[in-house]
């Protein structure tokens, strides 16, 4: 009764940003995520008759505010009779700081306490228990290039493109380390009651979604890299114009998105986007790595870059 899973973080470059349905965590709008190959989160479940509660412990320390969370995801991969678990995560990368930590440790807690209760269930289950716990983790049931798509009264994921088909690397630039002032949930529900621009974020996704998946099974970078910054500086404009406004970006961000545009002018094959944090993630093609990698690490301002390519779905590593 007991599984340890993996799961990459990815990151949309058509973002879901909205809900459609609250109760059920459906969102507004399908998304085009990368998933990374160098960020991991592993995930134990033991489930245990001799547990009075569930027992949360990340990154070695005991964690509350998670708790009920995780239990719920337990409830619904495992059902709400099952026995109390013990759940220990751990993350190479910074949490809840805009990396998508929720999408990699909801991915790998799924996995896993379907592992650990010894259910044998098909990806495309596993993705839509994950998507009801956090929506961006049903993406990391699938590696390389996924797409949600959000149609009827559920959610499907499928792999647009391989990632030895297409291997474009990531530059993360870490700003900040600190958690994030708004949690994506809260944010998301702000935005869609105040935002004067949310209801044509909505509409205008379908038509972002039909550009990037095109420019993906093209390989053409240059579409791609136009329709994933506006769609990103869309979501933002979003958050900005909302009551309170949500402005997840520093000062080195905003200094990372130049130096993003300083390597576009010199012909480098980059561009930027960013999520609910400060952090900025510099997608770029195999030979430009480099110097991306160079010129974001010498941005004034940046603590670290972490260089990563395009990682695999989410797995069972150990089942007892
Ligand atoms: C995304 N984000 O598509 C977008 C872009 C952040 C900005 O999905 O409420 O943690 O748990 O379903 O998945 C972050 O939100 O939200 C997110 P919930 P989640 O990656």
């Amino acid at each position: 009764m007991q599984a340890t899973a993996i799961a990459q973080p990815n990151i949309a470059l058509i973002k879901y940003w909205g809900k459609r349905d609250l109760g059920r965590n459906l969102p507004a709008v399908g998304s085009i995520s990368i998933t990374l190959s160098e960020l991991h989160t592993e995930v134990s479940v033991e489930l245990s008759a001799d547990l009075s509660s569930d027992e949360l412990l990340v990154n070695g320390e005991v964690n509350q505010s998670m708790l009920v969370r995780i239990s719920g995801c337990l409830d619904k991969v495992v059902g709400a009779e099952r026995s109390r678990a013990r759940v220990t995560s751990r993350s190479n990368f910074p949490i809840a700081a805009g990396l998508a930590s929720s999408a990699s440790a909801f991915a790998a807690t799924t996995v896993a306490a379907a592992g650990a209760a010894g259910l044998n269930l098909e990806t495309d289950e596993l993705a839509r228990l994950a998507g009801a716990a956090s929506g961006s983790a049903a993406r990391s049931l699938y590696g390389g290039f996924a797409e949600l798509k959000n149609s009827g009264d559920t959610i499907n994921v499928d792999t647009l493109c391989d990632v030895e088909a297409w291997p474009l690397q990531v530059v993360v630039a870490i700003t900040a380390t600190g958690p994030k002032a708004t949690g994506s949930t809260a944010a998301m529900e702000i935005s869609r009651e105040t935002s004067p621009f949310y209801d044509s974020w909505i509409e205008q996704q379908d038509h972002d979604l039909d550009v990037a998946r095109a420019a993906i099974l093209a390989r053409d970078f240059a579409g791609l890299a136009g329709v994933s910054e506006h769609n990103c500086l869309k979501m933002h404009s979003v958050m900005w114009a909302s009551r309170p406004p949500m402005v997840y970006w520093n000062s080195v961000t905003m200094r990372c998105m130049q130096t993003v545009r300083q390597l576009q002018a010199e012909g480098c094959n980059v561009f930027f986007t960013i999520d609910a944090g400060p952090q900025v993630k510099a997608v770029c093609l195999p030979e430009d790595t480099k110097v991306v990698s160079k010129a974001l690490a010498e941005t004034p301002g940046v603590m670290q870059v972490i260089i990563t390519g395009l990682g695999a779905a989410a797995r069972l590593v150990d089942q007892e």
